[in-house]
């Protein structure tokens, strides 16, 4: 059962010090206020944090969706208690929510692909899109744009070409979970064990198009009556959904742009191990190639790292310079605009004042 969840071989090796203490593994699929959905290979259960657990949590320690966690199994039927979480590939950080003590939250972890959902009958808004793409980069997922509503534009070819010049990196696909069109191209991004969140506004079609993937109405979506109101959110949870196609989908209430910390934040939550292996490197300045007492090398080599994780990590680090230096830009374009702004109301300000006198 939880083969299709995406257990892997390097997620049971990890699992072997709780596998010694009589845990069983399981993934959380949904987050209520105070415990968990959990598919197990004993059904889907109930779980609450231990005691122990809930006291260790420091910063992003609470479990959260797409987490892979070891399980005592309880007396009382499908119910169970949650003892430690496993290392997280990827993760989407939140800052400050309201009822965490330390200021980050993970809100989904381990996701392999982060679609980012928005819908071709309203503009686009190519600065959201961005904060988005920057979001998914730095969780570690890669990110994928989807245009939902394609039978409402009058040119999504166009407008696929103009994402995609917005995106260069990123796939896009344009979708209609009505006329069911473009779900194929979509799905194909998503391998067999991956998994994928929708991020985007509410309203954009996330719940009608995981309907649409699964072929059956199992999401509650908006009335047409309600589709203009913004504000409303008809998903409120987070939710994990095996697909027919064998990937996994999570539904949210729309992840706001806003709140997601800043790269280099969200990367020291997911990549901890890494950079603690990079402070123990002898040399400050060491490349981790051939250095002498580089611990990123002895790590991949005793396999105490993961190479594709050590690859993804570089990838990132990369692509967060990248970003970083994007966002650099555009504070600079922000300033030169209100200094812009600022000149034209100063010499507004001088007019009016020699016009008074
Ligand atoms: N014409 C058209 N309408 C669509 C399509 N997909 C979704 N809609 C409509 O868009 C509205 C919003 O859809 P939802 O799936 O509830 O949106 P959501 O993104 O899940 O919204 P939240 O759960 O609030 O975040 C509904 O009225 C849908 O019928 C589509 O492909 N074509
Ligand atoms: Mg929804
Ligand atoms: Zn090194």
């Amino acid at each position: 059962m939880i083969d299709k969840y995406g257990w892997t071989d390097l997620l049971a090796r990890e699992f072997t010090p709780h596998a010694s203490e009589g845990h069983i593994p399981g993934r959380i699929v949904v987050q209520h206020r105070d415990s968990y959905l959990v598919a197990t290979d004993n059904g889907e259960l109930r779980g609450k944090i231990s005691g122990r657990l809930l006291h260790e949590a420091g910063e992003a320690g609470y479990p959260a969706v797409g987490d892979w966690v070891a399980l005592a199994l309880n007396k009382s039927v499908s119910t169970a208690t949650i003892h430690a979480v496993l290392p997280r590939r990827t993760a989407f950080v939140r800052r400050g929510a309201i009822d965490s003590s330390h200021g980050l939250q993970v809100i989904a972890a381990n996701i392999d692909v982060a679609f980012v959902v928005t819908s071709l009958n309203a503009d686009l808004n190519a600065r959201r899109i961005e904060r988005y793409l920057a979001a998914a980069w730095q969780s570690g997922a890669r990110p994928v744009v989807v245009l939902t509503k394609s039978d409402l534009s009058d040119d999504p070819t166009g407008e696929v070409a103009e994402m995609a010049a917005l995106a260069p990196d990123c796939p896009v696909v344009a979708v209609s979970a009505r006329q069911g069109m473009g779900l194929d191209a979509m799905l194909a991004q998503l391998g067999p064990g991956e998994t994928g969140v929708l991020i985007g506004s509410s309203g954009v079609g996330k719940s009608t198009l995981v309907n649409a993937l699964l072929g059956e109405e199992r999401m509650a979506t908006q009335s047409i009556r309600d589709s203009d109101d913004h504000g409303r959110h008809t998903t409120s949870h987070r939710q994990l959904i095996l697909l027919p196609s064998g990937g996994m989908i999570l539904d949210t209430p729309g992840i706001r742009e806003v709140g997601l910390v800043n790269a280099d934040e969200g990367v020291s939550v997911v990549f901890d191990d890494i950079e603690k292996l990079i402070q123990a490197c002898r040399f400050n300045d060491c490349g981790h190639g051939h250095e002498p007492g580089c611990a990123v090398a002895a790590a991949l080599q005793s396999g105490a790292l993961d190479r594709a994780r050590w690859d993804h990590f570089q990838k990132l680090a990369i692509e967060m310079a990248a970003t970083e230096a994007k966002a650099v830009q555009v504070a600079k374009n922000d300033e030169r605009r209100r200094f812009v702004a600022l000149q034209k109301g100063y010499r507004a300000a001088k007019r009016d004042h020699r016009g008074s006198r």
